[in-house]
């Protein structure tokens, strides 16, 4: 019922809406109606309540509606089910537990309107306040697990299609998995999987994007190199249109890379790659590998030409910066 009653809210494109006309629409009273409100402001959603015109919902194009979700939707299973929530430590954490205690379709999203502890690779932490896309979609792909880490090139290049869609600035990727806007990083990709090694049970895909995040809610320390659609294109969007698209585009090429395999899929992906052929440093951990990028392998390893040799980086262990960021 309160997933009605905020559907609605929504419905009326922030104009009021009477409590009496949610009554008569919902089918509960007026006193249930104020009831539920209260619940929604609690859960952080920004409604204001004028005596004589009812209810109005704030800041509606970050609420996800998942009604409004399927509507645009052109999937089969990604999407099919999406649960929201309004604050989260981490969706992939989220997703993860709830499958300890029921089991869920796959294809499950799991989105958050914010998380407090949003997580990136090796630790790193991920900022995610009010205004993106911060989600994980439940996958039980049937490969073997280096077939399966393969899965963060496959998704980077359906997110990228997908945000090259609402932005006339040029979309890119850097490799492994860092979806950039204008060349600044506009969101990220976690894979995470459970299970033994050659048969994992399931695999979370989380993914962040930053849609509608002003410059002041992208914190100092990575302005310089990040970035949001609302900052490169001017203009707030609607995420439910946006994620339609996302996860519309990444059942897309799920599926081509099930029947097909990776090799027409990479190529897209090295044509959307930010350093290619160009001078990077791969930061090993232990040192600092220097050379050219010249492609990524079949595996999805980065080619590295250091004039010496040709190394190969697999991916989940380094990150690639160019020379300005050291
Ligand atoms: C990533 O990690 O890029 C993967 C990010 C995945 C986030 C999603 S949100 C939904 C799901 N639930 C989670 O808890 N996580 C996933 P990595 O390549 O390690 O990049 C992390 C680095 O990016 C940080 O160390 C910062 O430098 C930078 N960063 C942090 N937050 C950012 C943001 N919102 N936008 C751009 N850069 C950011």
């Amino acid at each position: 019922m309160k997933q009605q009653i905020l559907k609605q809210l929504l419905l009326s494109r922030g104009e009021f809406i009477s409590g009496n006309d949610l009554a008569n629409i919902t089918g509960v009273s007026r006193v249930a109606v104020w009831k539920h409100m209260e619940t929604l402001k609690q859960e952080g959603y920004n409604i204001i309540s004028v005596k004589g015109k009812g209810y109005q919902l704030q800041q509606i194009e970050n609420i996800i509606i998942p009604e409004i979700v399927a509507e645009y939707l052109q999937t089969e299973n990604i999407g099919r089910k999406i649960l929201t929530l309004p604050q989260v430590d981490s969706t992939n954490n989220r997703l993860k537990a709830m499958l300890q205690e029921r089991s869920l379709p796959t294809g499950t999203v799991l989105i958050a309107a914010a998380q407090n502890s949003g997580r990136g690779r090796r630790g790193r932490s991920w900022v995610s306040p009010p205004g993106g896309l911060w989600f994980s979609v439940l996958l039980r792909p049937p490969l073997d697990l280096p077939r399966t880490a393969l899965l963060s090139l496959v998704f980077a290049v359906a997110c990228t299609r997908a945000l090259q869609h609402y932005t006339e600035t040029t979309c890119q990727i850097k490799w492994p998995n860092d979806l950039l806007i204008g060349g600044k990083k506009a969101g990220g990709i976690l894979l995470e999987l459970e299970g033994e090694i050659g048969a994992a049970n399931y695999l979370i895909v989380g993914i962040g994007i930053n849609v509608n995040l002003d410059l002041d809610s992208i914190p100092v320390e990575i302005r310089d190199y990040a970035t949001s659609m609302q900052v490169a294109e001017h203009k707030n969007f609607e995420l439910n249109h946006i994620l339609a698209t996302v996860l519309n585009q990444m059942e897309s090429y799920y599926e081509r890379f099930l029947v097909s395999g990776i090799t027409d899929i990479m190529q897209e992906f090295c044509s959307l790659c930010y350093h290619l052929g160009q001078e990077v440093r791969v930061d090993l951990g232990s040192r600092i590998l220097a050379g050219v990028n010249i492609g990524i392998d079949e595996q999805g390893s980065l080619l590295i030409d250091t004039g010496e040799q040709i190394c190969k980086i697999s991916t989940g262990d380094v990150s690639v910066v160019s020379r300005e960021e050291l």
